[in-house]
């Protein structure tokens, strides 16, 4: 009975008050006793535990995490620019190198990527649309950032590769297809630049098969004839959708008009001709081409193929909408103690990217993290594994490129920056402090171009080292320092000369530093270990200065020599050395 009554006030604390006024003395004890019940029960999860648990995994299946990745220049962050477009995130695209307008693509925010028209690093931009989370990470294409989108596929559950239809599948683009294989990562394909001449579609369904074999289900079907095409045909929603002419250059959504293949209003627009030919590639794909199977999509097997142009927003929207639709929600992560589902109710994430001075207003440092199950909440207080203590993270912020706006909760999936004082590091993992376990370590890549800097300036030395110690922190650039050499220099390695650019441009852009740097004819380094554990040291090895003898920033001793055939002579006078691509440790790419 007075578990009855105190649910029946559970439900409704306007009887309490209606009781507490008839009965005065009595309500009041009832109203209290029914107040403590209601904080009883909503500490123990009584009656709501079911629907936070519930609320809980709809948030879980609402979050779409995904990369867009591919050669440099086939327009991934001009997709990135349109899809935050359509979504409803911003509402006038900017474009990629726009010195008249100064009005540039949202996810290339550095200074350097403005210049350039390249992005050199990548960026995390997160909407709402159509019942959505979605959390986008555009990458940079050149394969001398390879080691950053390498981070970022780590802490995505999809990728779109994007594939320029006049040059089909190109060098980076295998590179990185066969990373997102490895990792089990489903892939999407969209076909971009269809306003310039390019190849057939059908073509590049070959393409796909006899290059990176994977077959290919075309969602969207081009109508037109090569650069010349101005619609699409949906082949889901069995629609065609005819695109009015860009007016905006790209910067508005594209007004179109949508209707049925049989529709004669349709065929007349669309001319005879052009409509037999769609005709007959829907009938050919219906027919001869590969069912569509979205466990085949999940397990790397087919990629849902779209086709469209960025720059003029065609196909943009019905990619959009079919991928999320598509597209994993977020999936277990292997860790030491086995897959972590999201569901788990333990807050665990892994920090995949640090990134100083994003907003020069603040020059702040923030380590991205990866959520990766249970419920993020402002201020909550995390174990960190590689410290081994505990943390409280304070000032968590959600993204748009630079932008960025601080949040009260966040679920798997989702992407949070937090503020770093300096204690995180790539590929750390937090968890509850209950159920302490690690993420698989972060892969690191060899390097291979080396090269000597310093600041030009003597006075400025502490802004030098400063910046190149933030820099390799961010995983820019990796830090070597010559043993038997002064502190005023170091030896910087990278895996492509374009990493030295940016280490230039940003020492000078962010910290005031010039530097003086000197190429070095090393392109190959090696940690080095003997069988038996004693130290390595430059007067103990053989042959030391046929290389530079370098110590890494955590002291791992390390030669840098021209070649691999320079290796030879080392190995063979030094019998009981262990050479190691990558520190002992780590595991290379
Ligand atoms: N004609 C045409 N040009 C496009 C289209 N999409 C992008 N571009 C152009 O292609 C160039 C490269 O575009 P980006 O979006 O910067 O390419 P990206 O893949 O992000 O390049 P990186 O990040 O440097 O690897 C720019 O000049 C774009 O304007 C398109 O649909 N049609
Ligand atoms: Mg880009």
């Amino acid at each position: 009975m007075p578990l009855f009554a105190c649910g029946y006030f559970f439900i409704s604390y306007r009887l309490i008050f209606a009781y507490g006024y008839i009965f005065p003395g009595y309500g009041v004890i009832f109203c209290l006793s029914g107040r403590a019940f209601c904080g009883i029960c909503k500490k123990l999860n009584i009656f709501s535990g079911g629907r936070i648990l519930a609320d809980f995994k709809e948030e879980i299946r609402k979050r779409r995490t995904f990369a867009i990745i591919s050669h440099p220049d086939a327009g991934k962050t001009t997709l990135t620019e349109k899809l935050l477009l359509y979504g409803g995130a911003i509402h006038l695209a900017g474009s990629i190198k726009s010195r008249k307008t100064q009005h540039h693509a949202v996810s290339d925010w550095m200074e350097i990527e403005k210049q350039r028209g390249i992005s050199v690093t990548s960026s995390v931009l997160q909407f709402n649309y159509n019942g959505y989370c979605i959390n986008i990470l555009d990458t940079p294409g050149h394969q001398d950032f390879s080691e950053d989108t390498y981070r970022t596929l780590m802490a995505v559950d999809s990728a779109v590769m994007i594939i320029d239809v006049a040059k089909g599948v190109e060098a980076q683009t295998k590179k990185l297809f066969k990373v997102c294989k490895q990792r089990g990562i489903p892939i999407f394909t969209f076909v971009n630049k269809l306003d310039r001449f390019g190849k057939a579609p059908l073509d590049l369904m070959d393409e796909l098969e006899n290059v990176l074999g994977i077959r290919s289900y075309p969602m969207n079907w081009p109508i037109g004839t090569d650069g010349n095409y101005f619609g699409v045909y949906d082949r889901q929603k069995k629609q065609i959708e005819l695109f009015d002419d860009d007016t905006s250059h790209g910067q508005n959504a594209r007004a179109s008009v949508t209707g049925s293949l049989e529709d004669a209003e349709f065929v007349e627009m669309l001319g005879a001709e052009a409509h037999q030919t769609l005709v007959d590639d829907i009938d050919l794909l219906d027919t001869a081409g590969e069912e569509f199977d979205l466990e085949k999509v999940a397990r790397g097997e087919l990629t849902p193929m779209f086709f469209g142009s960025a720059m003029t927003n065609f196909g943009v929207q019905n990619f959009l909408e079919e991928y999320l639709k598509l597209a994993p929600e977020p999936v277990g992560r292997k860790s030491t103690e086995g897959v972590i589902e999201p569901d788990d109710e333990k807050f665990s994430a892994f920090v995949f990217k640090i990134q100083a001075n994003m907003n020069p207003a603040h020059r702040d440092r923030l380590a991205f993290i990866r959520i990766c199950s249970g419920k993020f909440e402002r201020g909550m207080s995390v174990y960190h594994s590689r410290s081994g203590k505990p943390i409280k993270l304070a000032q968590p912020q959600q993204f748009l490129a630079q932008d960025r706006q601080i949040v009260d909760e966040a679920y798997p999936g989702d992407i949070v920056g937090l503020f770093d004082p300096g204690i995180f590091g790539i590929g750390d993992t937090l968890c509850d402090a209950s159920h302490k376990f690690s993420y698989e370590d972060f892969p690191v890549f060899p390097p291979e171009k080396f090269a000597r800097v310093q600041a030009k300036d003597t006075m400025k030395r502490k802004q030098f080292v400063k910046g190149v110690e933030q820099l390799t922190q961010e995983g820019a650039i990796q830090l070597f320092q010559q043993a038997g050499a002064g502190t005023e220099s170091y030896i910087v390695g990278t895996v492509g000369t374009l990493q030295f650019e940016v280490l230039e441009y940003r020492l000078k852009n962010e910290y005031g530093v010039d530097i003086v740097m000197t190429m070095q004819p090393y392109e190959v380094a090696r940690w080095m270990t003997y069988a038996d554990g004693r130290e390595v040291t430059p007067a103990g090895l053989r042959g030391a200065d046929r290389g530079m003898f370098v110590y890494d920033r955590r002291n791992n001793p390390v030669l840098l020599v021209s070649n691999e055939w320079a290796l030879g002579w080392i190995t063979d006078n030094n019998p009981d050395l262990e050479l190691h691509t990558v520190p002992v440790d780590k595991q290379e790419v």
